[in-house]
């Protein structure tokens, strides 16, 4: 098995806010969403991913996890070279570890994500107790995932996680992101764009495990924008943020901005909004 380093994008789960998503975790002050905004930004989202050139499974909206509109956060999608007895047996395959979310009123969310999967002829895994992963935490580069330890990955999580990806030909580091306040999830100031950059915030910027990228340095004033998404011949970005998307557009990057007021209001970006493969 070998890993794929040129990673065309031709699919992602999504799912709508359902009702319920105004009672989703925060740790942000930004006050309660509006619901009916939300859905007009998650259907601007899946707009993008479709101009992009994603086919996209619609789930249905789940009242029972207000945050579940986050599918990112369950499950780590991964891309392997399968290796047969001769040249045309060789074939590409997308696999998916589920997670198990780290924080108590999301888990259970990646049970209908692992029956999606399935359906869709995805080989799952899964995390085991007493480990925790969220997605939003996992930054997959070419052959190399940071893993972050935060709030909600835990240690064992993390290790599980490393071994399943050795396991298919990738390498693993851990980013300990516990004692930040400023960020969620390592991917709230973290982004793999391609070509050997990542969009990085100030804080992440000095970590060594980083050594080697070229980085695209984000000031504070634009932290939230850092979780920009690369698929395929564009990069979705956060609107209101015009340094970030004027640097991208210098680097050669077509971007498409959308409008993450909502989402933003309940910690989440535009990453965590779609699991893509
Ligand atoms: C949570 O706290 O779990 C949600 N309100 C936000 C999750 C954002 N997900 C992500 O960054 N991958």
């Amino acid at each position: 098995m070998r890993v794929v380093s040129e990673k065309k994008l031709s699919r992602a789960i999504v799912r709508p806010p359902g009702a319920s998503f105004v009672a989703g975790l925060t740790r942000a002050t930004l006050g309660p969403p509006d619901y009916y905004r939300a859905l007009r930004q998650h259907a601007a989202y899946c707009a993008a991913l479709e101009t992009s050139g994603l086919t996209l499974t619609r789930l249905k909206p789940d009242e029972r996890f207000p945050d579940s509109t986050f599918v990112e956060d369950t499950a780590v999608m991964i891309i392997t070279h399968d290796e047969g007895s001769d040249a045309r047996a060789e074939k590409t395959n997308w696999r998916s570890i589920l997670t198990r979310p780290g924080a108590p009123s999301r888990r259970g969310e990646e049970q209908s994500i692992e029956q999606i999967l399935t359906q869709l002829g995805l080989e799952t895994f899964a995390i085991s107790p007493p480990g925790t992963v969220d997605g939003g935490d996992i930054c997959e580069t070419e052959d190399h995932f940071f893993i972050g330890i935060s709030k909600r990955t835990n240690e064992d999580g993390a290790s599980q996680l490393a071994n399943l990806l050795k396991s298919f030909g990738y390498t693993a580091s851990i980013v300990d992101i516990r004692d930040w306040k400023t960020i969620l999830h390592l991917k709230s100031g973290l982004a793999y764009l391609g070509d050997n950059r990542l969009v990085v915030t100030e804080a992440l910027r000095t970590q060594a495990v980083f050594e080697g990228y070229e980085l695209v340095p984000i000031k504070n004033d634009e932290a939230y924008a850092a979780n920009c998404v690369r698929v395929n011949d564009f990069v979705l970005v956060a609107a209101g943020f015009p340094r970030l998307d004027g640097a991208l557009q210098d680097l050669g990057y077509k971007t498409l901005a959308l409008e993450m007021s909502e989402f933003q209001k309940l910690d989440g970006g535009l990453s965590c909004l779609s699991l893509r493969f």
